[in-house]
């Protein structure tokens, strides 16, 4: 007997059966997921034979586009040949090897290491357990707060989501864990003073980190952990004075600089890494998401050599691991998804063509009279919805157009994710120019319908 295919029978077994992430159960299943049952390119295809653009790249992740016969052939192959074994217990297999020697290469100079996770939450547990072990060696056992920012995310465990600085997440489950310290984030839309301007907003904020240093005792802290631009936080990119004044006070300061670039790594801000966009030097990297496109679970932290070579030297075992950390089939996926993205040029086509062609179309909707602002960098860009441009002003419950726009979007066929109340989009680095236009067009559609609603319930004049 075959599995039901129609849409009123998966919803059913969906909702008898599957506990999905960050969601409502009750009214899920109330209202019905909706079925994915393919994908090309940057388009998908659910089980009512809609096709929908995708302008979240999956989860941020899917970089070079769907249905790459490159990476399924690559995978296929590595697992006839070896589909698992563990780089425990001094062993170790063609692909972790390659991998690492490739990572090694595509990163800045200071790092030669990695430590390899199947996601991007064991990677950022793997940077806590680290970051406090080297600190340790170093007889500076006192050395362990992590300094993060608010709204920021790094994943789901109960460490990763300690550093993340999400209040709906810390209020489930008694986080965040201690020695965890949380800072203001760089929006200056949402959180600048009336007349300071973006780079007094951005100096202020950066100088945030130095005044928490101060405050609680250089000796006492580890480590300063950070996404160059946030993406689950609301595609926060930060004015130009931010990164140079948070890159000073890391140089000054006697902490260890970590650059989670989950999102922002393998290409998506025109560089291979978003630490390179803005002239950063971390100690640690991490990764995830487009290190495979998304095609397999995959994650890890770069470890500079400053810093790795403390804990070769001089830490015996560090007694921490995944059963698949390296997995075989995941750095093939990884190697043919870096062939894909090096032979395509993909990372220039971000810098040179396709971001400039989607930022100039992008910014235009800041002259609708929904959109506060619409910044975009590389291929990662947001709308803020606002009821009055010119004041910077919200909406009362915060989060409630966002979803409506994001709804109508969903209907309009194009996938944009909503964080508060502002639209967020991260496709493909393979997305064309007439799939921009249409991606583009879609946008636009969606904030007409959206002020439409809104001017039906008179929430705007
Ligand atoms: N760091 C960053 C910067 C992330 O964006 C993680 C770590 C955790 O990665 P894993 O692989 O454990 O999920 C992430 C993940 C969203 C959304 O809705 C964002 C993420 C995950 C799920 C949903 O924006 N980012």
């Amino acid at each position: 007997m075959s599995f039901p295919s129609s849409t009123a029978e998966l919803r059913a077994l969906d909702a008898a059966h599957h506990l999905h992430p960050f969601s409502d159960t009750k009214s899920l299943n109330a209202e019905g997921a909706r079925v994915i049952v393919k994908a090309e390119g940057v388009w998908l295809t659910d089980s009512e034979g809609n096709r929908i653009l995708d302008g979240m790249s999956g989860l941020w992740c899917v970089n070079v586009g769907y249905g790459r016969q490159e990476i399924v052939e690559a995978v296929r192959a590595q697992m006839s040949e070896l589909p698992y074994y563990n780089t425990f217990f001094k062993t170790t297999h063609k692909p972790a090897i390659e991998l690492a020697t490739r990572l090694a290469e595509l990163t800045p100079p200071q790092f030669s290491r990695v430590f390899f996770t199947g996601s991007g939450s064991e990677s950022n547990d793997t940077v806590i357990r680290l970051v406090r072990r080297y600190f340790d060696i170093k007889e500076q056992p006192h050395k362990k707060i992590i300094i993060s920012r608010r709204n920021a995310y790094h994943g789901s465990t109960v460490g990763a989501a300690s550093l993340g600085g999400m209040a709906p997440m810390h209020a489930q489950g008694d986080l965040p864990i201690p020695g965890i310290v949380h800072i203001a984030q760089p929006y200056f839309w949402g959180e600048a003073r009336q007349g300071e301007t973006p780079e007094e907003f951005g100096l202020r904020t950066a100088k945030a980190l130095e005044s928490t240093i101060d405050a609680l005792g250089e000796d006492r802290i580890a480590a300063f952990i950070a996404e160059p631009i946030q993406g689950a936080g609301g595609v926060i990119i930060p004015p130009a004075t931010y990164w140079p004044e948070i890159a000073r006070i890391c140089r000054e300061r006697d902490i260890l600089f970590i650059s989670d670039e989950v999102i922002c790594g393998f290409g998506r801000t025109g560089k291979w890494f978003g630490c390179e966009t803005f002239g950063t030097q971390p100690d640690i990297l991490v990764m995830a998401k487009g290190i495979t496109s998304g095609y397999m679970p995959l994650g890890g932290v770069m470890v500079a050599d400053r810093v790795a070579d403390v804990l070769i030297e001089h830490g015996g075992d560090f007694n921490h691991g995944y059963t698949y950390s390296g997995h075989p089939a995941a750095c093939a996926a990884a190697l043919a998804n870096l062939d894909i993205m090096q032979s395509e040029g993909l990372v220039e086509r971000v810098a040179n063509d396709a971001g400039p062609y989607l930022a100039a179309r992008w910014r235009a909707l800041a002259e609708h009279p929904l959109v506060g602002e619409a910044p975009m960098m590389g291929l990662v860009g947001a709308l803020e919805l606002t009821p009055d441009k010119a004041g910077r002003t919200r909406f009362p419950d915060v989060g409630q157009v966002g979803t409506l726009a994001r709804d109508f979007s969903f209907k309009n066929g194009l996938v944009m994710r909503a964080v508060r109340d502002r639209l967020i989009i991260a496709p493909p680095l393979t997305i064309s120019h007439g799939e921009i236009d249409e991606l583009v067009a879609r946008a636009r559609k969606t904030l007409d319908d959206t002020w439409g609603e809104l001017s039906r319930r008179g929430w705007v004049r």
